[in-house]
């Protein structure tokens, strides 16, 4: 792993946006699923995962086979990990406010769920059950009524078994046999087996991402979110064994991903690189993991936590670990994180699957302005405003005022219709 000072660095990552071939062929398959619907799924699923099916609604048979494939620790593991979730995002849950003032004006907020949602699961290897978790129970907990996922079917016409078992504790029963960019499509536009939904929330490869991408504003999206990252924040107290394992539990996920260590110690960084080396050398993704870590990772050494600090603020890591002596009393100092692991004990993957906080976590710098995945993604809010008759007679003045200088006169006249009666009612007293 390269050592070098933080001037060094820039740390520049792009937005991968797709060739011209990858978002023309995207633009295809999205209107061509809006004309032809269900055959239209039909064709591209035999022609990506080489399946042709009728139906693509996951059976009650389908749920109970997967059920039987998945080991009790596995999904007790999950449930537990479910409750956690549920446990943090319930803590997220908003409130609808009214607020009365004096002269009897009512003005207030109506928080609502989406009405339904989606939630795109990839296949493969990239098919992770935590994911169906952390995407699901923030819906449920908003109280959207409509959960759905898409996930594209092997060959074999079936679904990842730990999914559906991931769904089910989620409580999400309404599953569709559809990758792609063609279920991104079904989702929007919707067709005679899949109902639109209202959001389409989910990591996808490049096609998935370039669709919702192209979808969005007919439905709402999540983040496009890139490659994981990690940034560990270390001074000499730490111990390099844990920070390299926790750099290579995220540098695992993608070539592309991030892991960065910012240190004060030489020392460390030097006993991290050998480290990194060690533990790459066994490790069953190892060629992912070493690419990520030779074109994507650094060992940044920082003259103070000062300095440190001002680097992690620059990078605005999707995972910070701050592995120093008093981690809490700098706390306040991160100013740019998705996700702040304090302490020895904080491993990463910790959060990843099971201290409850969300995994969906804004990445490639986004962190600067947007926010881990949570309830809030979920709803919406309404405007009430009951304006008092002492009031419109009080500032409707100022309102005309305004309509006036924009030119927009109707404005006006709807509060002078108003204002007119008030001075009748006047007279006639
Ligand atoms: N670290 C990934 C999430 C994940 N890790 C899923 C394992 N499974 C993005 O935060
Ligand atoms: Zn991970």
């Amino acid at each position: 792993m390269r050592i070098m000072s933080a001037s060094q660095f820039d740390g520049k990552r792009s937005v991968d946006s797709g060739t011209k071939e990858q978002q023309e062929a995207v633009k295809a398959i999205l209107s061509d699923v809006r004309e032809r619907g269900d055959e239209a799924l039909r064709d591209y699923t035999e022609r990506f995962d080489r399946v042709r099916l009728e139906q693509f609604l996951v059976s009650d048979e389908e749920f109970a086979e997967a059920s039987a494939q998945v080991s009790s620790e596995v999904r007790d593991a999950l449930a537990e990990a479910a409750e956690n979730i549920r446990d943090f995002h319930q803590r997220q849950v908003r409130q609808s406010w009214f607020s009365t003032k004096e002269s009897g004006t009512l003005l207030g907020q109506i928080i609502r769920p989406l009405k339904r949602a989606g939630l795109y699961v990839p296949g493969g290897t990239a098919a992770y059950p935590s994911s169906v978790l952390m995407n699901a129970i923030p819906a449920k907990i908003a109280g959207v009524p409509e959960v759905v996922i898409t996930t594209p079917p092997g060959r074999d016409g079936k679904i990842n078994p730990a999914i559906l078992v991931a769904a089910q504790i989620a409580g999400v029963k309404e599953i569709y046999k559809v990758g792609g960019a063609q279920a991104i499509a079904a989702l929007t536009y919707g067709t005679v087996q899949i109902k639109a939904v209202d959001k389409i929330v989910g990591p996808g490869n490049i096609f998935v991402a370039l669709a919702k991408r192209e979808v969005f504003g007919l439905v709402s999206i999540d983040m496009v979110a890139g490659p994981s990252e990690i940034a560990v924040l270390a001074d000499e107290t730490a111990n390099p064994r844990y920070i390299a394992a926790d750099l290579l539990s995220q540098a695992e996920h993608d070539p592309m991903s991030a892991a960065i260590l910012v240190t004060t110690s030489q020392t460390v960084a030097e006993a991290v690189a050998r480290e990194v080396e060690r533990q790459l050398a066994d490790l069953p993704r190892r060629q992912i993991a070493e690419a990520a870590i030779r074109d994507f990772g650094a060992i940044l050494v920082v003259n103070d936590l000062e300095e440190g600090f001002a680097v992690i603020n620059r990078i605005a890591p999707e995972h910070l670990e701050i592995m120093i002596a008093e981690p809490f009393e700098h706390l306040g100092k991160v100013e740019n994180a998705g996700a702040i692991f304090l302490g020895a004990y904080s491993s990463e993957p910790v959060g990843d699957y099971f201290a409850g906080t969300n995994h969906v976590i804004p990445t490639n710098g986004t962190a600067r302005f947007s926010s881990p995945l949570s309830v809030d993604d979920f709803i919406k809010k309404s405007s009430v405003v009951s304006y008092s008759k002492r009031d419109l007679l009080e500032n409707g003045h100022k309102i005309v005022a305004l309509a006036e200088q924009e030119g927009l006169a109707a404005h006006g006249r709807a509060i002078t219709e108003r204002l007119r009666d008030f001075d009748s009612e006047e007279q006639e007293r």
